[in-house]
């Protein structure tokens, strides 16, 4: 990735210098992996909470916070569950939860795009964040989750990101909109086949990263090693709130890649052509 430059930002540490306790597990490290009963629905798409793995959990006065991810956190658009229970497990239904993320490289810190707290009920939060970079060893402290109880007390959590596999997030230089990061939303292996295909785009503003509608991303899967594209693909669209969602079509197994530029009323703004790498199993 390109390096890019991100103003000093210690608004947000300084309002967390409160109970900050560190409850780091490494990357994979599933030793406090507990089993949780239930599937929740979150708008449609059902969590298994158990198949979770719980990556980190603490302890403030009588609640008890557990931050759960699908397997765990890469460079790219990622959901992290937020679990409030009491002391003896039960789902906390009266806590206020708010959050925010900042990376702590050392001598800077900076923040990146997330999406409100969605409550699933039950004691149980969604949230969505965009890592921009993965931890860089011997930098700071890397990404931060600080979690706020009932708007006063305060826990944040060192988050293990590691370098997505395949590039799933990255930022582009554009005609009015300064620097863009564009994510991809699919897995790393899909399917053959027509597909939805979903981004989101998020611009920088000095230290927030706001959700950018109104633009057009235009796809071309293509596969280097044949030289050759797919046809019926659908450009995405936008949805509001920076969300986009197409149509992507992969007629053969194999390495793909999808070219992506992005189009603002019908006029391509971004300065290059941005290339994902797809697995078509
Ligand atoms: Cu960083």
């Amino acid at each position: 990735m390109k390096p890019f430059y991100f103003g000093k930002s210690s608004m947000l540490f300084s309002v967390m210098a409160m109970a900050l306790i560190y409850s780091l597990t490494g990357c994979g490290n599933n030793t406090h992996n507990q089993q949780q009963e239930g599937t929740v629905d979150t708008a449609g798409a059902l969590v298994d909470i158990t198949a979770l793995t719980k990556i980190a959990d603490t302890t403030l006065t009588d609640k008890k916070i557990s931050v759960l991810v699908q397997d765990s956190l890469t460079s790219k658009n990622e959901t992290i569950y937020i679990q409030v229970t009491d002391q003896d497990g039960n789902p906390a239904t009266d806590a206020q939860l708010d959050y925010n993320v900042v990376m702590d490289m050392g001598m800077m810190s900076h923040g990146g795009p997330y999406y409100p707290l969605v409550n699933l009920g039950n004691g149980l939060y969604k949230a969505e964040v965009v890592f921009i970079m993965a931890n860089m060893k011997d930098m700071g402290k890397g990404w931060v989750l600080n979690t706020i109880l009932n708007k006063t007390d305060s826990l944040s959590f060192l988050l293990p990101v590691s370098e997505a596999k395949y590039a799933r997030t990255i930022p582009v230089g554009t005609k009015d909109d300064g620097r863009v990061f564009v994510s991809l939303l699919l897995p790393n292996e899909v399917k053959t086949g027509s597909q939805p295909i979903d981004f989101t785009l998020h611009r920088m503003e000095h230290e927030v990263f706001p959700p950018l509608d109104n633009y057009t991303v235009e796809i071309e899967p293509f596969m280097p090693d044949m030289g050759h594209g797919s046809p019926d693909n659908k450009a995405a669209v936008g949805k509001s709130n920076g969300r986009y969602s197409g149509i992507v079509n992969f007629t053969m197994k194999g390495p793909w890649t999808i070219k992506v530029n992005l189009f603002k009323k019908g006029e391509k703004v971004s300065q290059e052509e941005l290339v994902f790498p797809v697995e078509v199993k």
